[in-house]
């Protein structure tokens, strides 16, 4: 594996010339089949784990090639989040093109000093690399429009943005792109996370949707207990891919073709 610090100075270049990438926004149609993975939390073993049980599917079905999408929140909370963070970016390095990271609440140096990664390095002695970090941060996307699916990490900008042009400007700074990595939908598990979040309901979600021409949100940020995935409004859904130590199940989508996934709830699988 290479070195860490030259692993994420080639992830933000591969970020910065993403295809179809407009400011915060990467938009364009794929072929082939099709995995999202949820929160990873710093557990190199969910990683593993997933990996190698799309392996399995992929070759069952006679998949073709795999585009992987990731949904953010990679750091903190678990064991290992150097370890995630440099075996995500060597996987991607092997197919660039097949391998999108959007950005998580937990990719942010705050979060990071109080929910774990910041000691980890502390402990390994590479305190002197957050500002490369953070770099590699603010290069990740924020939204994934790859139709007939959006993926953000927890909900829709809100205001509702009206352009394509206006997403892309979006920036996690701001009131909408704080939504975008913090929103939950309006159900029996919304609990307030405050700092101004907020929940999104049906028509904010179908609102978003109509906008950017897909059928489906799919999102993270939400552990769902004893489930590990919950679908709302029909159109989006949620996967949490962590144990986060306490063997909570994990999900992830894979789909043989983007374009089979009507019916989405099929497509589901968890660990
Ligand atoms: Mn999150």
């Amino acid at each position: 594996m290479k070195d860490f610090k030259e692993l994420l100075k080639l992830d933000i270049l591969l970020n910065r010339t993403l295809a179809g990438r407009q400011g915060s926004l990467v938009r364009r149609e794929i072929d082939g089949a099709v995995v999202i993975v949820g929160d990873l939390h710093g557990e190199i073993e969910s990683l593993e784990q997933i990996i190698n049980r799309v392996s399995a599917i992929n070759r069952e079905v006679k998949g073709e090639d795999i585009n992987w999408f990731f949904l953010g929140d990679y750091v903190d909370r678990g064991p290992d989040s150097l370890e995630l963070l440099a075996r995500l970016i060597s996987f991607r390095l092997k197919k660039p093109d097949r391998v999108l990271f959007l950005r998580g609440n937990h990719e942010d140096w705050k979060m990071n000093l109080h929910y774990g990664f910041a000691w980890e390095l502390h402990l390994h002695n590479m305190d002197s690399l957050s500002g490369l970090i953070i770099k590699w941060y603010e290069s990740l996307p924020l939204i994934a429009v790859i139709p007939p699916v959006a993926m953000v990490h927890g909900g829709p900008p809100f205001p509702i943005p009206v352009s394509f042009k206006d997403i892309s400007d979006i920036s996690f700074k701001e009131t909408r792109g704080m939504h975008v990595l913090w929103s939950d939908p309006d159900d029996e598990y919304y609990m307030n996370r405050g700092g101004g979040t907020r929940a999104f309901n049906d028509r904010e979600c179908q609102d978003f949707l109509r906008l950017v021409e897909c059928s489906f949100l799919v999102r993270g940020h939400q552990h769902v207990p004893l489930k590990g995935y919950k679908i709302n409004f029909g159109t989006c859904i949620t996967l949490f891919s962590a144990a986060c130590g306490l063997g909570w199940p994990r999900s992830f989508i894979y789909a043989k073709d983007i374009n089979d996934m009507k019916n989405l709830h099929k497509h589901i699988y968890t660990l």
